[in-house]
């Protein structure tokens, strides 16, 4: 190989190789952060997952995958939504640790639990 071909890769390479570098510094912190938002599915009459631990500051998105309408509505009041039809989204910030209790107040045996905690 001549040594006009061999420069630009070892350029390449050592592009690819800070990238790599760069890519493990930014993932390494972030990883243990909690995610902004979590995704509850409302499917066969029930919330998938039921009982979800966050971080306080996390939104918490519902989302109506059932053909029947639900809602989501919050034992201690704190939250409520209307009747979501399929597809319909619903979303509520925790700011505040401690334990929410929710129901589908169409559904009362649809029970879910929120779990806000420091990480
Ligand atoms: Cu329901």
């Amino acid at each position: 190989m001549s040594i006009a071909k061999a420069a630009p890769i070892a350029a390449w390479i050592r592009a690819v190789w800070r990238l790599l570098i760069l890519g493990l510094i930014a993932a390494a912190p972030g990883a243990a952060e909690a995610a902004d938002s979590v995704t509850i599915e409302i499917s066969n009459y029930s919330f998938a997952p039921m009982d979800v631990t966050i971080a306080p500051g996390t939104t918490v998105v519902w989302i109506n995958r059932d053909e029947s309408p639900h809602t989501i509505v919050s034992t201690d009041r704190l939250f409520g939504s209307k009747a979501m039809d399929t597809d319909d989204r619903y979303s509520f910030t925790f700011g505040t640790e401690g334990d929410y209790g929710y129901v589908c107040s169409l559904h009362p045996y649809m029970t879910g639990m929120i779990r806000v905690r420091k990480p």
